[in-house]
Order: C-alpha cells, then structure tokens, then sequence
C-alpha cells in the first residue's frame, strides 16, 4: 500500500521534517507562508493527514472541503483554531500535543511575568534609544516578587509548572481558581490557596497568569469587571490564548494606572496586535513565543508524528482530542 500522504501546513524544525518525510509521503511548505483558506481547503481532499499549527484557521468551511483527510495531528496543544465539531461529524480525527511543552511555556510565562514586574522592555527601549542618563536610585523602579501572590487562572499542567517555578525559585505564593481543588500533594508543595470563584482569586492576587484553553467558554473571562476586580498596581501576565482578554479594557486597565503592567504572548487575531497596546510602555509583547524552544518543537514535532503513525498502523491515537 502506498505511504498515506501528509502535509504539514508549516516548516517544522529538520530533525522532525526529515524523520515525517521518510516515514510518510510528507509534502512541505517550502515558503512557510500561511496558507490561504482556499489552499487548506483544497488539501482536504489532497491528503490523508492535515499537520496544522495554531496559524491555520481549519474552520467547517476547509473541512467540508474534501473528503480524503482522514487525521489532523495539530502541531501544538491548544486546537482552539480547529472546528472539532465539524471534524467529529465527518469522522475526522484530531489529535494535539500535550506535555511536551509545559516547561517551556511556564518559562515563558516567567519571563513575561519578570520583564513586566521590572520593567524590563521599557528599560531596554530606553537604552537602544540612546536616553539612558545614567544610574540613579529612583530609575525604572519595578516590584519585587518575593512573597507577592501569583494568582493563576487555572491549574492544569502549565499552571502548575508556572507556579513550581514562582514558588520554589522566586518565593511567591500561590493560589489558583479552577473548576476543583488541586490533587493534595501539589496543594502541599505550593502551599496554595484554592479559590473557586475567579474574582476572588484576581482580588487576592498581586501577579495574575492565565492558563485556560481557548474556547466560546473563555471569550472575554478578562473583561472589565475582572480587571476592576484586581488588585490596584497588580499585573496581568497572558500566555494561554488573546481570545481570554478584553484588550481594549485591559488597555484601559494600564491606561488609568489601575493595573501597573502586564505581559501578553497571544493576541484574539494573530499576527495583528491591539493597536491600543502598542504605545503603552507598561505592556510586555511578545510574538508567541511560549513553545519557541529547539528542543520544545523538536518535541511538538515528534509528539504530532506518534499521532499519525498510531493512525497509520490502525492502533488508538495516544492524544485523541475528537
Ligand atoms: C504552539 C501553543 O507553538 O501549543 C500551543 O497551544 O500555543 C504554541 O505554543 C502553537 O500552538 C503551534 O501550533
């Protein structure tokens, strides 16, 4: 039987490509343009396995158009950008990457939440501008992190890798909102504080970091109440997906002072960023860099193909999604 042919819709890192291209008939996007909808469309029906990223919107429309694909092994955990539904009803498969990238999003979540507390991308703006005057006991003042509250939104794998990492190497505490208590032995290594009702835990918390999925459930969670409700001169660290935040309240939020800064690595309608954050020398941006590690897509890329090789040797998908 010929090998079932497979596009991946990005370049992925060589190791990952070379290792899909001699196991599959595995054709490239040489350019590494986005493809149009249109094209994913039209590749529905010219491949047996769609590899997509989070830059791809595989919406009811691309999905309806063919019908050979028989798996989409998303390069990625979040799957938000793919109608599962629509994928269900024509018994497409979909599958993600879960856990290979959990360290190097928390640390993306830190490096945010550490550029935003001591003003980091400011200080930098200012120096490669030639305006750095020199030191002095009062300049770029930032807040320090030990024994302030990081509040997480959510606790799954990323949550809990972040707050590891503010807890044990920078002496924050924790406390988290999530539908349940966490398992007892996390709650008992972070001494963390569950809190079930989400403006609780943004009213208690000195430093906010989101990590839900992006889904109709999450849309606008950070609105304007959320943002009222947290603490004056706290921050807002964002690494799950833009969708989750009301951008012009936030903007607002850093406008007024309410909110002393806030670090943001996903936007509602990537590449585009809010224009109304771009003047703001509060906010951290960052291009969606949470998994941008060697190593890290090295891993994504391997973790997608073990999808599509259990598909082709008709075993149970190990990261089933629908
Ligand atoms: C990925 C991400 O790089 O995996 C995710 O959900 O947000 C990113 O870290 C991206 O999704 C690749 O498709």
């Amino acid at each position: 039987m010929a090998a079932p042919r497979v596009l991946l819709t990005r370049r992925w890192p060589q190791p990952v490509e070379r290792a899909m291209q001699e196991r599959f008939d595995t054709v490239l996007n040489e350019g590494d343009r986005p493809l149009s909808q249109a094209e994913l469309a039209s590749a529905m029906g010219e491949f047996d396995v769609l590899c997509p990223t989070v830059s791809d919107r595989i919406d009811a429309a691309v999905i309806a158009g063919g019908t050979r694909t028989k798996i989409i092994a998303n390069y990625g955990v979040g799957f938000d950008h793919i109608d599962v539904h629509a994928a269900k009803a024509t018994a497409i498969a979909v599958t993600n990457t879960p856990g290979v990238l959990t360290d190097a999003t928390a640390d993306l979540a830190m490096t945010l939440l550490l550029m935003a507390a001591r003003r980091a991308g400011e200080g930098e703006r200012e120096l490669r501008a030639g305006q750095w005057s020199g030191w002095r006991p009062t300049h770029l003042l930032g807040s320090s992190l030990k024994g302030k509250t990081l509040g997480l939104v959510a606790f799954g794998r990323i949550g809990i890798a972040t707050a590891r990492r503010a807890h044990h190497g920078f002496g924050m505490k924790i406390a988290y909102y999530a539908r349940r208590e966490a398992d007892e032995a996390v709650a008992r290594e972070l001494d963390a504080t569950f809190h079930p009702d989400l403006h609780g835990l943004l009213a208690a918390s000195d430093f906010v970091s989101l990590h839900v999925p992006g889904s109709s459930e999450t849309a606008n969670l950070i609105d304007a109440a959320a943002l009222s409700a947290m603490k004056p001169g706290s921050y807002l660290i964002n690494t799950a997906r833009g969708g989750v935040v009301d951008h012009a309240a936030l903007a607002e939020a850093l406008r007024s002072g309410h909110l002393a800064g806030a670090g943001l690595d996903v936007y509602p309608a990537e590449p585009q960023v809010p224009p109304e954050l771009l003047g703001l020398e509060s906010v951290v941006l960052l291009p969606h860099l949470g998994s941008a590690t060697a190593e890290t897509r090295t891993a994504m890329g391997e973790k997608a193909m073990s999808n599509v090789v259990a598909w082709a040797e008709g075993r149970d998908l190990p990261d089933r999604v629908a």
